[in-house]
């Protein structure tokens, strides 16, 4: 059984007052250190945010999507470094596991990664192959029993902590595309796996990513996720991945713009020119309202989206309809923060600075807006198509 709803606005509520109290007032040393710093990674754990998404017969909260967008939108107030830690093993790194995993996967891993004792990565972007995922190059070779895998993962969100990569590799030399690809559960221990330092970006200092080379890892059939039967699989176990993830990073978008509203109206209130607070004036107000609509829009089509996955809708289209808005819709809001700041808001001593280069990168990581709109408009055609019998 899920949390119940009033457990669940608690906790939404305790991750408002978190943010307020721990995370914001943390920001300044994550981004000097680069690093989450220990005891917030602590205090996230122990509210068990780590496992959020993991049902709860395997040690997780639970939640329902929507539940778990609506802790997004409080918890994304704050640096989205402090989502990073946690995202993966809420998403990308443990949904294959959840969605297509065997019994015997869920009860080994999904427990300790709800907990947050190992944290989970996805390998599936490789130095060639970004937006064309499906021409991976990283091969599985069968060896008696068992698969060697061998390749080079790019950009990996928390490679550095994981103990866990979800690793999409070639395993059906003779199948091009989409089809020849499975997915490994693979442990860091494993020998032939070398982490490379982590990244120097433009922005979401704390948050990590790293190249990940596999040297002729050896792995059973059993790593495949759901079991040698789903052999060949596993592009689609990715894509279905990345269908909840969108949904939850438009999420993250969302609380990420409504800090930066925060601070631009919070300026503007404060800061007097021409004799007047610059709120007062209407140009700075139509930057306020456009904001405000924008980021509600947003919202709402997140939630919208995250019930009708929790109710067991297949919403592909939908999903990239949100990860595209949102991230672009960031994007507008993170530029007028800075825009109604004026001088300052390109100075670092104010926190629209490092938040706009933060916002970013959410146009561009699980799937840019280009890719989504590939997706929205490929699912019309194919609709219209089959409406009308072509
Ligand atoms: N759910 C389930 N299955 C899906 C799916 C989804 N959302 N999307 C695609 N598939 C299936 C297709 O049905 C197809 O299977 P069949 O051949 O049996 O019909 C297979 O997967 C291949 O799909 P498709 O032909 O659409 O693949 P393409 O190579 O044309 O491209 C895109 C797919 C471009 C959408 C994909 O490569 C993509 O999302 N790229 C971006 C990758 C990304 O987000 N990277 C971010 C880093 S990972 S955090």
């Amino acid at each position: 059984m899920p949390l119940d709803e009033g457990l669940t606005l608690e906790l939404t509520e305790t991750v408002r007052r978190v943010v307020e109290e721990r995370l914001i007032p943390a920001e300044e040393q994550t981004v000097a250190e680069d690093k989450v710093p220990d005891e917030i990674r602590a205090l996230l754990r122990d509210l068990g945010l780590f496992g959020i998404s993991v049902p709860e017969s395997y040690g997780g909260l639970g939640l329902p999507l929507e539940a778990e967008t609506r802790l997004m939108f409080e918890l994304c107030r704050a640096s989205v470094a402090f989502r990073s830690i946690l995202g993966t093993n809420n998403g990308i790194g443990s949904q294959g596991i959840v969605i297509d995993g065997t019994e015997a996967q869920k009860r080994h891993y999904l427990p300790r990664i709800a907990s947050g004792e190992l944290i989970a990565s996805f390998c599936l972007t490789e130095p060639d192959s970004g937006s064309d995922a499906a021409s991976l190059r990283s091969v599985a070779r069968t060896d008696g029993d068992d698969f060697l895998i061998s390749g080079t993962k790019r950009y990996i969100t928390n490679a550095p902590e994981a103990g866990l990569f979800t690793v999409m590799a070639r395993s059906e030399p003779d199948q091009p595309g989409a089809k020849g690809i499975s997915a490994f559960l693979v442990e860091a221990e494993t020998p032939g796996i070398t982490v490379g330092p982590w990244d120097r970006k433009m922005g979401q200092r704390g948050a990590h990513t790293a190249d990940i080379t596999f040297d002729e890892v050896r792995v059973p059939a059993t790593a495949i996720i759901g079991g040698p039967e789903r052999r060949g699989q596993g592009f689609k176990t990715a894509m279905k991945v990345l269908d909840r993830g969108r949904v939850h990073l438009a999420a993250v978008c969302v609380g990420a713009a409504q800090r930066l509203l925060d601070e631009a109206l919070s300026y503007a209130m404060d800061r007097r020119q021409f004799g007047q607070e610059i709120a007062q004036f209407q140009l700075i107000q139509a930057m306020l309202a456009d904001s405000q609509a924008e980021i509600y829009a947003a919202r709402c089509m997140t939630i919208d989206a995250a019930r009708r996955i929790d109710a067991g809708e297949k919403i592909p289209m939908l999903a990239s309809c949100c990860k595209m808005f949102a991230s672009e819709m960031v994007g507008r809001v993170a530029d007028r923060a800075v825009q109604i700041h004026g001088g300052a808001g390109y100075m670092a001593d104010y926190p629209v600075e490092r938040l706009y280069r933060d916002a970013r990168l959410f146009r561009i990581y699980e799937g840019t807006t280009q890719i989504q709109q590939l997706v929205i408009a490929r699912a019309l055609i194919s609709e219209a198509s089959e409406a009308i019998g072509r």
